[in-house]
């Protein structure tokens, strides 16, 4: 499949998908990515990891945004999670900016606008090394890490670079969890122990705890709320784990400002906030074309 044979209409959610994804939290798409498309991933990660930039932004030695910059990557038994890759690299760039993916994000959430919001690449070691807990997950909801985010609507996209099952440590979901809105302090993505995090949640809907592991082909990308519960187990096959996330905020998302909760120092200050332009008020612009550019534009469905 070349991008130009991609019947657009025939690989969006159906109406019944907008109902699961709503009630549940998650969606798995059709094979939407060519493998073109996703050979220049690839290719692009190793090119970022062995820190050739195919562009470079003002901020793009700064440690404070992102801690890996210019830092090749090399011993491949430790797994690494690289932000800001689709800026730093053109083929995953086209993967983070894809229009189907974007357009199927609006159809999920019932949105207008979808900007950009952040990415990450991740790349999970295989753990038959020393460490068995290696490239673990901590089970988190993403929109714990974005407080300074007014929109509940956001959403991510999780694209894996090859076939992924249980065997590599594939994303696993808990359902229906994206209504378990008192979870508060869930910034537990570095956390090792899954029990632990497991044994701490509050499910305020009183379902049970079922975890679905999200098995995907090449060329499909799953799709779960801000607010979904999501992590990952070890991988245990033989083959590193490579997947980029592609989080995504609707048009009306605005920096919200939570300075007053401490007069001494910044609460919450996310690193877009360091690199984004301004708005009239001082406050960061989370509309800056630079940084969140505009994906889709439309009507909502
Ligand atoms: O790939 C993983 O293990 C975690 C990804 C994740 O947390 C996300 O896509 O929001
Ligand atoms: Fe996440």
């Amino acid at each position: 499949m070349s991008d130009s044979e991609l019947d657009v209409a025939a690989v969006m959610p159906s109406a019944e998908d907008i109902a699961y994804y709503r009630q549940n939290g998650y969606y798995v798409s059709k094979k939407i990515l060519s493998d073109d498309l996703i050979a220049g991933a690839l290719e692009g990660s190793e090119r970022l990891y062995r820190g050739e930039y195919d562009e470079r932004f003002a901020w793009s030695d700064d440690p404070n945004v992102d801690p890996n910059f210019g830092v090749p990557y090399t011993d491949r038994t430790r797994s690494r999670a690289d932000g800001y890759a689709s800026f730093h690299s053109f083929g995953l760039r086209a993967l983070a900016r894809h229009p189907v993916i974007a357009s199927i994000a609006a159809a999920l959430i019932g949105a207008t606008e979808i900007r950009s919001w952040k990415d990450q690449l991740i790349y999970k070691a295989p753990a038959s090394g020393p460490q068995e807990n290696e490239g673990v997950t901590g089970f988190h909801q993403d929109k714990r890490y974005w407080p300074t985010c007014r929109s509940d609507r956001m959403i991510t996209a999780w694209i894996p670079l090859h076939d992924c099952s249980t065997q590599n440590g594939c994303l696993v979901v808990i359902k229906g969890s994206h209504q378990w809105r008192n979870n508060h302090a869930l910034v537990t993505f570095d956390e090792k122990n899954q029990d632990y995090i497991k044994s701490k949640l509050i499910n305020s809907e009183g379902d049970e705890l079922v975890e679905v592991p999200l098995e995907l082909q090449r060329g499909q990308v799953s799709f779960h709320d801000c607010y979904t519960i999501h992590g990952s187990y070890p991988n245990v096959s033989d083959s590193p784990r490579r997947a980029l996330s592609v989080h995504l905020q609707d048009g009306e998302n605005r920096y919200r400002d939570l300075n007053f909760l401490s007069r001494a120092k910044p609460v919450y200050k996310h690193s877009h906030d360091l690199i984004c332009r301004k708005a009239e008020n001082g406050f960061p612009d989370y509309s800056d074309p630079e940084i969140f550019p505009t994906l889709y534009r439309g009507t909502a469905g």
